[in-house]
């Protein structure tokens, strides 16, 4: 009786410990309910990970506005009702890729300066590109980008080490009256940069949530890995 108890007390530890080590909930809008004056949000069903780093000294995708942008790419296998986008820097020390995260090599290269970090800024827009065929890498380089989001800071997020909440989140409804603006199946980016202009460098966790399951999402920093991806090569 008494190791039962001793044994639900470690569980009990153990679970709470665990919950400790992880990022708040991602929550969607989409059933959020008002209770009593509290707001009640329900977690993503689905949310996929990106685990990356910048370099000194790396060349930006794109300078916009004078600013340092970096891409990643995204396919999106089904239509969405809706998706959350946030990025959190420098990636917590009590995180680490799971088998079915997406991880950047330049991560891996540089574990041991995972601790360096930027105030990060988020953006996310969709191509016009919807078929994954032979023509996907060239459709996609010449590609029309529509903007759907931007964010610079929540209060959601944990504190970057300078005690400051400048970590990213957004969350996007699909816009079923106005088919421009709609979440449908095909070719999406996350935009980052920092908000000051300067140098983009450190570690970063990107994360997409989902109301549904989005099997066959791929991730990846350029669009011909997207595409090996995409082919599952
Ligand atoms: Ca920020």
């Amino acid at each position: 009786m008494k190791k039962t108890l001793l044994f639900l007390l470690l569980t009990l530890f153990f679970i709470k410990g665990i919950n400790a080590q992880k990022l708040p909930s991602f929550d969607a809008d989409l059933g959020k309910k008002s209770v009593f004056g509290q707001e009640i949000r329900i977690p993503y069903l689905d949310v996929v990970s990106y685990f990356g780093y910048i370099k000194e000294g790396s060349v930006p995708d794109e300078q916009r506005d004078g600013k340092k942008y970096y891409y990643l790419y995204l396919w999106i296998p089904v239509a969405a009702p809706e998706i959350g986008i946030r990025m959190v820097s420098p990636i917590p020390s009590y995180l680490s890729p799971g088998k079915e995260d997406f991880v950047m090599e330049d991560y891996s290269a540089n574990f041991n300066e995972r601790k360096k970090y930027f105030d990060t800024w988020i953006s996310f827009e969709r191509a016009d590109v919807i078929t994954n065929d032979s023509n996907f890498v060239a459709n996609a380089k010449s590609a029309n980008w529509k903007m759907y989001a931007q964010n610079d800071d929540t209060g959601d997020l944990p504190a970057q080490p300078s005690g400051k909440k400048y970590n990213s989140q957004m969350r996007i409804s699909s816009e079923t009256s106005n088919p421009s603006k709609a979440l449908v199946m095909g070719l999406y980016r996350i935009g980052f940069t920092t908000y000051k202009t300067g140098e983009v460098q450190g570690s970063f966790i990107a994360q997409i949530g989902s109301v549904v399951k989005l099997p066959g999402i791929k991730i990846a920093k350029d669009l011909e890995s997207l595409k090996a991806a995409m082919d599952g090569k």
